[in-house]
């Protein structure tokens, strides 16, 4: 890893300017009511990229104020659903001709390669708004053939104001995921950022707003979990929490909403996918699929194929070349051109990284590669691969949510379904196969949210996504996410002359 390490000691100046640092409440960046700030740092070497305002109860308290005040005097709910449509279009547009902008951000507070940013998610963040855009005028009820003289009809209704809390390891598209479904029923609504990566959403907020979406509409609070994601998680006047994030603060919004309003929450939680390699697989391919898998955003994915398994047969072949693949993994700032991995997103995520990797070696599992930090400043860790990895090891049980590949070996099928779905989590899996059988007895034994056959990470905003078990529950993205953010009315009518 040397030739990176001698790269990281100078910054790539990133190609934007932060312009949008306070909250946004009823259309207009403010400071924090308290006036305070905190900082959001560079992961390629901890500098502050720049002060934020910190959103506090109070903040919340005023967000919350103003989305009830737009959901409830409009005109956004009552906005013909073709003219919210226009607006969530034009602003889809919008993010096209902000593209590398929102790209440079994100990279920035990330530590993403900003090609990924610019060529993958900034894309797919419009792609979401256009497939939400599309849904605005086509969510409706029923008619209901009920016994009795009546006629009887269900009204799909918003919500209300919806309160989303996101994570940092995709900050864009977990904004979309949330504010899609959420606008195009025609909700308002208050999202809190991660602390770690507040500056991509306001710049979308601005947006928004250069779109024609109305004030109070969306409200963007930046700050902490324990004080404005709590201040959401209870508040009286949310009527629905989506929140992406740890599987032990998904417990604790739970809580929160069932001792305040009991507010419908859907939860987007860890994983610890496994990852299959049937004993057909073509090694080569079946490599580069679990190095994606694993190593994808610097392996910060809730769907990271983490426990990569490797038919017997080919064990040995896989792991010699998924080592191989580690070490050319091209590490290094992300705004150089051909990185594949930027630095993890805080020193937190950094340490604890860390750690599973010396439980991992302590445990007796075997360090093919890496396993340390690399250069001497920032976030960056070495592509890590273990092998005889054994079920119980932590390192096979948690979500380390880093570039570390587990692979454990199995020899039949039975076995390795019983091995799979012997996990807390039950967020995806992949599967590696040419043989048909083998892929469908897999995908239906599998007790998980999505099952990837040849493929992974496939997340167009066509196909739903969420959880089993302790990986959460609800679906985002597709049809599934509308029911989320809407309430059903039932209207029943007598009818004079039931003889019809
Ligand atoms: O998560 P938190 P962290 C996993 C991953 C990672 C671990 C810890 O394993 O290593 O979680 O990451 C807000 N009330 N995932 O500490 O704390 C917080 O401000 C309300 C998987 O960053 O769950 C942020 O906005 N909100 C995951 C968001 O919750 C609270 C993505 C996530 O932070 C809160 C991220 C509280 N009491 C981490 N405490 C995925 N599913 O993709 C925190 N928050």
């Amino acid at each position: 890893y040397s030739n990176f390490a001698a790269d990281l000691e100078n910054t790539i100046t990133p190609p934007v300017k932060v312009e949008h640092t306070q909250l946004l409440i009823n259309g207009r960046f403010v400071d924090a009511a308290s006036g305070k700030t905190f900082p959001t740092l560079d992961p390629r070497n901890g500098e502050v990229i720049a002060q934020v305002a910190e959103g506090d109860v109070e903040d919340v308290n005023r967000a919350v104020a103003a989305a009830r005040k737009a959901f409830d005097e409009g005109p956004w709910p009552r906005m013909t659903a073709y003219e919210r449509s226009r607006i969530l279009f034009r602003f889809a547009d919008l993010i096209e001709k902000h593209n590398d902008e929102l790209a440079a951000l994100e990279s920035w507070d990330c530590g993403k390669p900003f090609e990924q940013s610019a060529k993958i998610e900034v894309p797919m963040l419009a792609r979401v708004f256009r497939y939400y855009a599309g849904w605005a005028d086509k969510i409706h009820g029923m008619t209901v053939p009920a016994d009795g003289p009546h006629h009887v009809q269900t009204l799909h209704e918003p919500i209300g104001v919806a309160g989303q809390i996101i994570p940092w390891n995709f900050p864009l598209l977990m904004l979309s995921w949330k504010l899609g479904p959420a606008l195009a029923c025609g909700n308002t609504l208050v999202l809190k950022t991660a602390e770690q990566t507040p500056l991509s959403a306001l710049l979308v907020g601005r947006l928004l707003h250069e779109a024609g979406l109305p004030e109070g509409v969306v409200n963007i609070v930046s700050g902490f979990g324990a004080t404005a994601g709590a201040a959401i998680a209870s508040h009286m006047d949310i009527d629905k929490v989506a929140f992406t994030g740890s599987t032990d603060v998904g417990k604790i919004i739970l809580e929160s909403a069932a001792k305040s309003n009991l507010k419908p929450v859907t939860l987007e939680l860890g994983g610890k996918s496994p990852f299959i390699v049937c004993e057909d697989a073509d090694v080569d391919q079946a490599v580069e699929l679990a190095h994606f898998a694993l190593f994808f955003n610097q392996g910060q994915c809730c769907c990271a194929g983490s426990r990569t398994f490797v038919h017997e047969r080919v064990y040995d072949e896989f792991v010699e070349k998924a080592k191989a693949r580690a070490i050319h993994r091209s590490v290094g700032d992300p705004f150089k051109s051909g990185i594949e991995q930027g630095p993890q997103v805080d020193s937190e995520q950094f340490n604890k990284i860390l750690k599973y990797i010396k439980h991992g070696v302590e445990a007796g599992a075997t360090l093919q590669t890496g396993g340390d930090r690399l250069g001497s400043k920032g976030y960056y860790i070495q592509p890590t691969v273990f092998s005889d990895v054994k079920d119980d090891m932590l390192i096979a049980t948690d979500e380390i949510f880093g570039p570390v590949q587990t692979i454990l070996k199995f020899k039949d099928l039975d076995e390795v379904i019983a091995r799979a779905n012997n996990s807390r989590y039950g967020l995806a899996s992949g599967v590696f196969t040419q043989n048909l059988d083998t892929a469908n007895r897999l995908m239906r034994a599998l007790r998980v949210g999505t099952v990837w056959i040849n493929c992974f990470d496939v997340l167009d905003a066509t196909i739903p996504f969420g959880g089993y078990k302790m990986s959460g529950t609800g679906r985002e993205k597709s049809l599934y996410s509308l029911s989320h953010y809407l309430q059903v009315k039932a209207v029943v009518t007598s009818l004079k002359n039931p003889a019809w």
